[in-house]
């Protein structure tokens, strides 16, 4: 019973640390019900997690949490997100696979699928 506490508790953590995010993503233009946003979070020199279901239309934002600038650049030269330490950047989905890369760091791979 104390460990579903503490798992409870990681949760309720987690969901705080996520939602400064999108409160702020208030701010900026409204993504329509049918648009949504996924976020992918750049940590310890690593892209996170690569979202799924992506649509056409659909916001894909990188948000560097490292001290270091990163980048979000596609190897087809379809965009190219700078990401200075702290800082989001975004584009709107396209069909496609697209690969990117970081270009300060080409280790740095990922790919999202945009149906
Ligand atoms: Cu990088």
């Amino acid at each position: 019973m104390l460990r579903m506490t503490i798992l409870l508790a990681g949760l309720l953590a987690l969901a705080g640390g996520i939602a400064p995010a999108s409160a702020s993503s208030t701010a900026k233009p409204p993504a329509t019900a049918a648009h949504r946003m996924h976020v992918i979070v750049i940590d310890q020199m690593q892209y996170g997690p690569m979202p799924t279901d992506v649509r056409a239309g659909d916001i894909i934002e990188w948000t560097n949490h490292d001290i270091l600038e990163h980048s979000a650049t596609a190897r087809d030269g379809h965009f190219d997100v700078d990401l200075k330490p702290g800082t989001s950047g975004r584009i709107t989905a396209t069909a496609g696979t697209f690969a990117f890369f970081c270009k300060f760091h080409p280790t740095m791979t990922g790919t999202v699928v945009v149906k």
